[in-house]
């Protein structure tokens, strides 16, 4: 059956969709979906949200759930364990990254602080990948960081968080819970294989080092997370991110 995953690369939760399709080892087309445009590749869903993932006729929407359809569809290589203890540990897991870890991490920045060079920039840069799966205009382009600011399921996701905690605090308080989640691993949750919750964060963390969003990777120093990430590492493609070899810029960090 024909697989296909519609998004678009900066999306945290198609990366993740991504991920669990290259660590089942199932060949997929990745189809560009424009954010401005949307029902122009995804108009059979009849609105704006990806990831969508389609095996052959069928499709389903939200990227935890369409591990779990993958478990189904494809058993091999869980994505959740089928026993019943250690499918609970994941998905609880798995919610505190969509819930919390996603929103503080990955969209809060987006709207907190100034709209200085950096922002700019890293938004352009954001820009220009999304316009490689499905083009953007000039003009959209350039308006990147301001749509970004403006862009209400961001601000949807981030209104979800307790806003009282300043950014740097909250940030710093997600990365020690998922030390904690981690313990001494070998996966989250102290599990002996990973789930879609190892594959969740290392789709944050990875990609934004990759592309070049930021400088290095601090975290592969840290002694239980830098192993960690190497071991998820070593279950998928070192580009598994939809996008074209010319966006990974900095170079692989694991020997
Ligand atoms: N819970 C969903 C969230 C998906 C989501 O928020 N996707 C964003 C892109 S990162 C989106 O499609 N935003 C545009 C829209 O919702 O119209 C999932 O896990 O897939």
């Amino acid at each position: 059956m024909t697989i296909t995953l519609y998004g678009y690369a900066t999306s945290p939760f198609v990366r993740k969709v991504a991920c669990y399709l290259h660590y089942k080892k199932l060949s997929f087309e990745f189809v560009g979906v424009s954010p401005v445009e949307p029902e122009k590749t995804i108009g059979f869903t009849k609105g704006s949200q990806v990831p969508v993932l389609k095996i052959g006729d069928e499709w389903r929407l939200d990227s935890s759930s369409i591990g779990l359809w993958l478990d189904e569809v494809y058993p091999e290589r869980r994505l959740v364990s089928d026993n019943a203890e250690d499918r609970e540990i994941a998905l609880a897991i798995d919610q505190w990254i969509s819930e919390q870890f996603i929103p503080g991490i990955v969209f809060r920045p987006a709207l907190d602080g100034e709209m200085n060079e950096g922002f700019k920039k890293r938004a352009w840069r954001l820009a220009s990948i999304v316009s490689s799966g499905a083009e953007l205009s000039e003009t959209v382009q350039k308006s990147w960081p301001d749509l970004l600011r403006q862009a209400p399921f961001i601000h949807h996701i981030v209104n979800q968080l307790d806003l009282s905690e300043p950014l740097e605090a909250m940030q710093m308080r997600l990365f020690m819970e998922l030390t904690q989640y981690l313990d001494t691993g070998p996966y989250l949750g102290k599990l002996d294989k990973p789930s879609l919750a190892d594959f969740a964060i290392y789709a944050q963390m990875m990609f934004f080092y990759q592309v070049g969003l930021v400088k290095d990777l601090p975290v592969l120093a840290h002694p239980t997370v830098g192993p960690w990430l190497k071991r998820v590492s070593e279950h998928l493609p070192q580009n598994p991110w939809c996008v074209d070899e010319t966006f990974i810029t900095n170079s692989w960090p694991f020997g």
